[in-house]
């Protein structure tokens, strides 16, 4: 069922505690953790606690926990005094999704390229 934690998601065990993460924030709602493969001086993820496989499946499913991710994207930048910070939801596997449990990238501290890779 939409928002049940699943066996098999590695996101579910970080929110259960049962992997390790450094996590930066936490809300009721919402865990930000450090990227364990950084491509930017800062990478964090934004993950909702509740487990919806995708971006578009959370909006869809949880909408008001959407809004809680996306804000607190903009708190991991104020606590990482980013001035300028990119925002990335992969949404499937052709764009590089390889995670199944919704979650924001929060990449910044050096400049970006447009178009992304
Ligand atoms: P993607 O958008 O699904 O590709 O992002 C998944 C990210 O999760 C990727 O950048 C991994 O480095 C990161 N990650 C992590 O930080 N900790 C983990 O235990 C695992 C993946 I698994």
């Amino acid at each position: 069922m939409a928002g049940e934690p699943q066996d098999d998601c590695l996101f579910c065990k970080i929110v259960a505690g049962t992997i390790p993460a450094t996590i930066v924030r936490e809300t009721d709602t919402t865990v930000a953790f450090r990227d364990i493969n950084p491509q930017a001086p800062t990478h964090v993820l934004v993950i909702p606690k509740a487990h919806h496989r995708d971006a578009a499946a959370l909006a869809a499913e949880a909408p008001e926990l959407a809004a809680d991710v996306l804000r607190e994207t903009q708190a991991v930048a104020d606590q990482e005094k980013l001035e300028s910070y990119r925002t990335v939801f992969n949404t499937g596997s052709g764009a590089g999704q390889t995670v199944w449990h919704a979650h924001a990238h929060v990449l910044g501290g050096r400049g970006l390229e447009w178009p992304p890779g």
